[in-house]
This record gives structure tokens, sequence and C-alpha cells, in this order.
């Protein structure tokens, strides 16, 4: 069965463990929407096979079936609902961790659109709503962590980003993906401000973007995104520092040199164009050997120990097959 933590955190069933309940809660949240009797059949399917949290029950449900990506559903402990909505880095809405879920209510995520151009035979500019159906959502548990030490265990919503890079066929001189997010002065009350360059940009190399764990994320907890977290798409790159993982983003761009990413932009000497998760390459100003799991804070709770690429070295660890990790940080 579900088991409900102190803490109000949930931990992760075995899906021969669903409750009645959960499974009775799911069809009431979709009938309220008014899901197709069809479609209703088929997501009912979708959830005996997720993961069996009590969705928060704030925004709309999108129904998923967990993923069979190899390394996709880690069985930790998942992140409560609030701390992983309430604690954020979206800089677009102020530098304090609060900040984003007091400021981001602006947000408009409709109508959304995301071009995707560059380096590939077929440009083209998705709707959100195509994008949501380029593949079927899949449902992934992976850990996010932060540069600043902090991390959490999130059931994310989407699908690995490869498929919507093959839709646009990269041309063979592509080697790189660049992401753009929204800057809009109007809804984004510290865009503007001097700590960053906007539009926030973040970067990755196209075999790291074809890798199957780098998802496009629509949603997390069986519901949309809620704005703070990057609304109505963002990336989730599991195996590299949470500042990769940009947020509501607005076009792609496929070039064949290496992209700038915000944070290099900002601090080239402590920032890198790979940061991935390395307990062995310090940042100039502090270790990042030990982490703090979000919810476990209490005053036995002990730091965690960082692991190479976050845990997804048998996934990821061939990418990066005879380089100077200490190096290209
Ligand atoms: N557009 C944009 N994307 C962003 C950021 C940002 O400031 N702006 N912050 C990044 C950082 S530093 C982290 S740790 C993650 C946090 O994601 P979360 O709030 O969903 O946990 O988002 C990343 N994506
Ligand atoms: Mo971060």
């Amino acid at each position: 069965m579900l088991i409900r933590s102190k803490d109000n955190g949930y931990t992760y069933p075995d899906s021969s463990e669903i409750t009645p309940r959960a499974v009775y809660e799911q069809r009431r949240r979709f009938l309220l929407q008014g899901v197709a009797v069809g479609a209703l059949s088929m997501s009912l399917d979708a959830l005996a096979q997720s993961s069996g949290y009590t969705p928060a029950g704030k925004l709309t449900a999108l129904p998923a079936v967990r993923s069979k990506v190899a390394g996709a559903v880690t069985m930790e402990k998942i992140t409560a609902y609030k701390d992983a909505t309430t604690y954020n880095n979206f800089y677009e809405f102020g530098t304090d961790k609060a900040d984003p879920a007091r400021n981001a209510g602006t947000l408009r995520t409709r109508p959304w659109k995301v071009e995707v151009t560059g380096l590939v035979a077929k440009p083209r500019t998705f709707d959100i709503e195509e994008l949501l159906k380029l593949s079927p959502q899949e449902e992934r548990v992976y850990r996010l962590r932060c540069v600043e030490g902090w991390s959490m265990v999130i059931p994310w919503i989407g699908y690995s980003l490869a498929e919507l890079l093959k839709a646009v066929e990269p041309s063979p001189s592509a080697k790189y993906v660049e992401f753009v997010t929204l800057a809009d002065k109007a809804t984004m009350p510290f865009v503007g401000s001097r700590v960053l360059d906007w539009p926030y940009t973040e970067g990755l190399r196209l075999d790291e973007a074809m890798h199957p764990l780098t998802l496009l994320s629509f949603g997390m907890y069986g519901e949309v995104l809620p704005n703070q977290n990057g609304a109505p798409v963002r990336l989730v790159v599991p195996w590299k520092y949470g500042f990769k993982s940009a947020k509501s983003i607005v076009k792609i761009v496929l070039t064949d040199k290496e992209p700038g990413t915000a944070w290099n932009k900002s601090a080239k000497n402590e920032y890198g164009f790979y940061s991935n998760v390395n307990p062995e390459v310090d940042h100039p100003r502090w270790s990042q050997a030990t982490e703090r799991r979000i919810g476990e804070d209490g005053l036995f709770a002990k730091k965690r120990k960082t692991l190479i690429f976050n845990g997804y070295e048998a996934q990821v660890g061939q990418l990066y097959a005879g380089m100077d990790l200490k190096k290209f940080y």
C-alpha cells in the first residue's frame, strides 16, 4: 500500500502495491475533467503502471505511463510536493528560494510556442498542444541536484527530448543544442535585473541531448508543471547540476559551436559547460562532495554523499569516456 510518512513525503510503492484508493481518486479526477470514456480506460491502464502517490490535486492532471527507459525510475522516497514547489530557483521571478512560488503566478503559459531551428532539415515551430502530443507522456522519477548542495526526488512527466530532435532531423554538422527560455519583462519581474544575462539559456552536446534520460518535461506529480517549476515545458537532465534544466523553454537551436550558458556567462570561472554532478570537482567556493535531501533536514539528518553523475553513471558514463572531467567541468 501507499505509505505516507510523518513529514508528508511519500514512499514509492511497487506497481503491485497500488492502492484502490489512489486508483479511485485518479479516476474521479479524470471524470471531473471530462476525459472521454476511451481515453479514461487508457488512463487507468496508464495508472496501473504509474507510481501510486496521490497527486496534489491542484492543477490539470497529465496522464502518463511509467517509463521503460533504463534508469528512469528511482525507488527513493519522493520529495513532498510542497517542498518541490516552494523551494525553487527561477531567477526571472526573484533570487530567493521562496520567490518563484510567490511571484510566478503572472507567467502566462498559453498560448505558448516552441521554435526548433538551426542545423536541422525540418525546422518547425510547435504549439505547446502539438508538443504535448508528439510522443506518449511517461512518468519518470529523477533526482534533481542543485549546485548549491540540495537535492530532491521528483516524479516528472514528459518524454525523451530525442523524440523532438528526431522530428526536426538534425543535420550531420549539428554538434550542440541551445535552449532559450522566455524573457518577458511584463510578466517576469526580475528580467532586466543585473543578476544574469536574459534570456536564461542553456546548452548540451547533441549526444547528451539525444540520450534517452534527457527529458522534455511538461508535468510532475501526475499534473502539469506549476509555473514556478518551469511551466509549460522545461528540461530535466538528471546527471547534471540543476541549472542545466532550463525552465519555460521557447526556442531550441541546433548549432556546430558550443553555446554559451546563463551561469557560464555570468561567472566563467565558476560554472563550466558540462556541469556533470561530480563529488570530486569542487565549485571554486564550496565542496560538491555531499548534498542535503530536501525534506530530510531535521536535527539528526545526515548529509548524503553525492554520487558521480548523480547516480546515473551506468547509463551516461559512456558519453564521457576518455574525457578529463576536471578539465571539462
Ligand atoms: N529559466 C530558468 N531556468 C532555470 C533556472 C532559472 O533561474 N531560470 N534555475 C535553474 C536552477 S539553478 C535549478 S537548481 C533548477 C531548479 O528547478 P526546480 O525549481 O524545479 O527544482 O532550475 C533551473 N532552471
Ligand atoms: Mo541550481
